[in-house]
């Protein structure tokens, strides 16, 4: 009896210690979170992108439709349209979930080297489209990579290496998947 108990106990301690173990390599998906700070009146009038495009619910969302076009053209586009973290190591395995938590649509593309987007206006100067961004959410490969509000991306099967994902709306949202 003492014996059963000795050896349930030992297995379930084992069984915790591997569950702690295993915290930091955990096979669960890693995270990238999308966000922005769009203005529902400006980004959402008749003038802009038009009613509900923008639903951005969070406190001080305040970049207004023009303000975001001007700050891009200048070559300093607005820094709360992001991808966190710029950088993400995951073991080979690991998926990514690409998390829209801000106002509007982004998209998670991977390209070869990073550049514009397909909405000219948002390019910095000189920006070269990315390839696998032009012709926007017409093509099937584009459309397949946008996040709506609230919605999230899968990406699995990366294989070693590096990996480049932008926003091909906002191109200054980067991110780095480096599978190890
Ligand atoms: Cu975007």
């Amino acid at each position: 009896m003492t014996n059963t108990l000795l050896k349930f106990g030992l297995v379930v301690c084992c069984f915790l210690f591997a569950g702690w173990m295993g915290e930091d390599d955990a096979p669960g998906p890693a995270q990238v979170v999308a966000l922005d700070e769009c203005d529902p009146a400006t980004f959402n009038a008749p003038t802009a992108v038009g009613p509900d495009f923008c639903k951005n619910v969070a406190l001080g969302a305040s970049t207004t439709f023009s303000a975001l076009f001007a700050k891009a053209a200048a070559g300093t586009p607005d820094p709360n349209w992001d991808f966190e973290p710029d950088t993400l190591t995951i073991k080979k395995g690991t998926a990514v979930h690409a998390v829209n938590q801000g106002g509007e649509p982004h998209t998670f593309t991977e390209v070869a080297k990073f550049g514009g987007g397909f909405i000219p206006g948002l390019n910095a100067p000189g920006d070269e489209v990315a390839p696998e961004c032009a012709g926007g959410f017409s093509k099937v490969s584009v459309a397949r990579t946008r996040i709506l509000q609230g919605s999230q991306l899968q990406v699995t099967g990366l294989p070693k290496g590096d990996h480049y994902f932008q926003c091909c709306i906002h191109p200054w949202m980067r991110t780095t998947v480096v599978v190890k």
